[in-house]
């Protein structure tokens, strides 16, 4: 199947802020050296890269009431939220380079504004080992990398529940997430009372990654956005060690690239985050190189003939 992309402005979103290992501010460039640009350009992609977007440096400080980094966590994801709105007002597609994953809240808040003002729907894949769901009450680790879908969902600080201006950003009945392994325990009866789709490690080996990704991707149609956010601890530590909270029973090779094939196949991706990639973590850089040949899959590569 061949498929035509828009183009793809890719910002780099170097911190770490929202993390408790410093590291994740190196993955942006992790993932341009394992060549990422180039390898969508092969791909027939009109990429520009944007460069990084700035903000405040890792004071590296403990958590207060509950949050590690709260003003430096909100300078990054504004920033980036105003340049991720920027590319996609310009009709272009913003793949965010992590990065830690809080990152997610500017990106998607940026994006689900689009979508208000375009009159058009919204889907957030979340790939994660995590729920990231904890509020500042329940964190173990006062990590707001641990928090963005709360926030998202109008569940945390002001100054992150409302950075687009509109509370909450998403519902949670727009968010599918796969590859959960590790949720805290008050963060679990958050989830529940939420009640949006988890497709567990579980769920994955009892009904397969194909049947999950037809679940996940149900009821998607042609006036329907699509956000993938992708953290790169979706896929087992054994395959993907470098990153900071390295869960194991992840999701195999064969199970992402069918993820990611299967993503493409629906033709709706209209943004993507790749984030915590943390290089001094990595084995080479491996951990960068394999989300670079995931995110060719995202964009329609195939390990068959048919793309
Ligand atoms: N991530 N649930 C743990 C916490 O500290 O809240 C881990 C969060 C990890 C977040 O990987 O994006
Ligand atoms: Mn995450
Ligand atoms: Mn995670
Ligand atoms: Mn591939």
């Amino acid at each position: 199947m061949t498929r035509t992309y828009p183009p793809v402005s890719i910002l780099g979103v170097p911190t770490d802020v929202g993390a408790g290992h410093r590291g994740a501010r190196m993955g942006p460039e992790a993932l341009r050296i394992a060549g990422l640009a180039e390898a969508l350009q092969a791909r027939g992609v009109d990429v520009v890269d944007r460069g990084n977007v700035d903000g405040p440096p890792n004071p590296w400080l403990p958590p207060v009431e509950g949050y590690r980094h709260l003003d430096q966590v909100v300078a990054w994801n504004r920033a980036l939220m105003d340049a991720s709105a920027a590319e996609l007002r310009a009709g272009r597609m913003p793949v965010v380079l992590g990065g830690d994953h809080s990152l997610a809240i500017g990106s998607i808040a940026a994006v689900a504004n689009h979508c208000r003002a375009q009159r058009r729907k919204l889907r957030v894949l979340w790939l994660d080992a995590h729920s990231d769901f904890n509020t500042s009450r329940v964190t173990p680790s006062g990590n707001i990398h641990g928090m963005p879908v709360a926030c998202l969902c109008g569940i945390g600080p002001d100054a992150l529940t409302g950075i687009g201006g509109h509370v909450p950003a998403i519902t949670p009945d727009q968010v599918k997430q796969i590859g959960i392994r590790s949720v805290d325990q008050e963060e679990k009866r958050l989830v529940k009372e939420h009640g949006f789709d988890i497709f567990d490690m579980r769920f994955i080996d009892e009904v397969g990654m194909k049947r999950v990704m037809e679940q996940a991707l149900d009821g998607l149609d042609a006036d329907t956005h699509l956000h993938v956010s992708f953290d790169v601890d979706f896929l087992d530590p054994g395959i993907a060690p470098g990153t900071g909270t390295t869960v194991p029973g992840g999701v195999n090779y064969r199970e992402a690239q069918l993820v990611m094939e299967m993503i493409a196949d629906s033709g709706r991706m209209g943004s993507l985050d790749v984030v915590e990639v943390s290089p001094a973590l990595d084995d080479r850089n491996v951990t960068a190189e394999l989300a670079v040949d995931l995110v060719e899959s995202l964009f329609g590569k195939s390990t068959l003939m048919r793309d």
